[in-house]
């Protein structure tokens, strides 16, 4: 349908502005947060990084089949070892001079989509670049390289997730991200994902409000409906109050994005706020369904679920408070 890759121009993609992702984000994830992100993987962490990093026949090679949904991709910079601190990380890319190749040995893990990716976009220190974080695009297939599921998963589960567990995968080095170097790869493509976040948690968090109005429309007790009682009423006016404000920042922040004139501190301060709020709207609504409310029947409990991940990947809630926390005192506490 295009969404796809929806911001970047040309490679097949649509062109959309930042509003207009933030948009595609907000109604996917009224359906489901791993429907949406299957759409950020793809686009801000896959599609992106080619397309800002990579080189013009990386461009034209992986964007259009990734674009069109023929490949799926992945990112791995998650560590067993590294979650909220990837500067950490131990995969490692050795230089293989004789036969032009890098050998990446490592674990990433917590990957969405890894077990049926065909792309991987891996991050790992590169001793022919001073150690420093370089970034490379694996294929499926490549020796050495695997990505079993994680199993067990209670939220995201319509998104599958796994590691990327890569022994001496020897990778070409027309693959490298030549226009790259350090931790800004990796965070400048969780910028653009932390954004489409933001919009996307308030949609999931739309559709439980809506599901909470309809089922106390209905609902009687006490002789007349739930929406009828003044405590009731005043969990929707709340709810409805945190979704427009929240939806308004989102709006602004894409806006000046799309000026070029936005920080990635405002990216993290909508992005930590949706998601919070977003999980106290959920439980609002699954406190009017009842016992209802627990049941996948009436959805609210599957978007509850969903979006205790949600406020945990891309940076937990409180990283990002502490992301804030540096920007308002010059002082990193993390
Ligand atoms: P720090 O010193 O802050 O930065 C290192 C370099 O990166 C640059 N930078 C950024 N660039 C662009 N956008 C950003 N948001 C950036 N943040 C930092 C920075 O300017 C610097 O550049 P340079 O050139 O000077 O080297 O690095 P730090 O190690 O102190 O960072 C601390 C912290 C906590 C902020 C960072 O580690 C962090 O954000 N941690 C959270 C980890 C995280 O978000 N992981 C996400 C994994 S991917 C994922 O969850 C996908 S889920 C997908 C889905 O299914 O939807
Ligand atoms: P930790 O870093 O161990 O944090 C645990 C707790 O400690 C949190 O509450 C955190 O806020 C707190 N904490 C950590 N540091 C501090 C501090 N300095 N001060 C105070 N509190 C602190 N990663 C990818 O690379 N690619 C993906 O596609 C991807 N998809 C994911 C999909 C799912 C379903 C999930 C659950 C995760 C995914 N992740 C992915 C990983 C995700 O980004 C990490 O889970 C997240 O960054 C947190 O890391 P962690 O789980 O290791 O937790």
């Amino acid at each position: 349908m295009g969404w796809l890759g929806a911001p970047y121009k040309g490679y097949g993609c649509a062109g959309v502005s930042t509003v207009g992702y933030g948009l595609l984000a907000r109604e996917v994830e009224r359906v489901d947060s791993g429907y949406r992100s299957m759409m950020s993987v793809q686009t801000s962490l896959v599609i992106g990084p080619i397309y800002n990093y990579g080189s013009e026949d990386q461009k034209k090679r992986f964007i259009p089949p990734l674009a069109a949904g023929e490949k799926v991709g992945c990112f791995g910079l998650t560590e067993p070892n590294h979650g909220s601190n990837p500067g950490g990380m131990e995969t490692r890319a050795k230089w293989d001079e004789k036969n032009r190749v890098y050998r990446i040995s490592g674990t990433k893990t917590w990957i969405s989509n890894s077990p049926v990716a065909d792309i991987f976009i891996v991050w790992a220190r590169s001793d022919r670049h001073d150690n420093s974080i370089m970034g490379f695009i694996l294929e499926k297939g490549m020796d050495g390289l695997s990505a079993p599921k994680i199993e067990g998963k209670l939220s995201l589960r319509a998104s599958i997730t796994g590691q990327i567990s890569m022994d001496d995968v020897p990778v070409p080095e027309e693959n490298l991200f030549p226009k790259i170097k350090g931790l800004a790869g990796p965070f400048g493509c969780l910028t653009n994902a932390r954004l489409g976040i933001a919009w996307g948690a308030l949609g999931a968090a739309e559709a439980c409000f809506h599901y909470a109005r309809a089922y106390a429309l209905e609902r009687k007790q006490f002789g007349k409906p739930l929406a009828a009682k003044q405590l009731v009423q005043l969990k929707f006016a709340d709810m409805l109050t945190e979704i427009s404000i929240g939806l308004q920042s989102c709006l602004r922040v894409s806006r000046l994005k799309d000026e070029g004139r936005y920080s990635p501190e405002q990216v993290s301060l909508i992005k930590r706020n949706s998601c919070g709020k977003a999980l106290e709207i959920a439980r609002k609504a699954r406190d009017i369904l009842g016992g209802n409310g627990i049941v996948d029947e009436y959805h609210v409990m599957r978007h509850l679920c969903n979006l205790e991940t949600v406020n945990t990947y891309e940076g937990t809630h409180d990283i990002h408070a502490l992301i804030l926390g540096r920007a308002i005192t010059d002082i990193p506490a993390f």
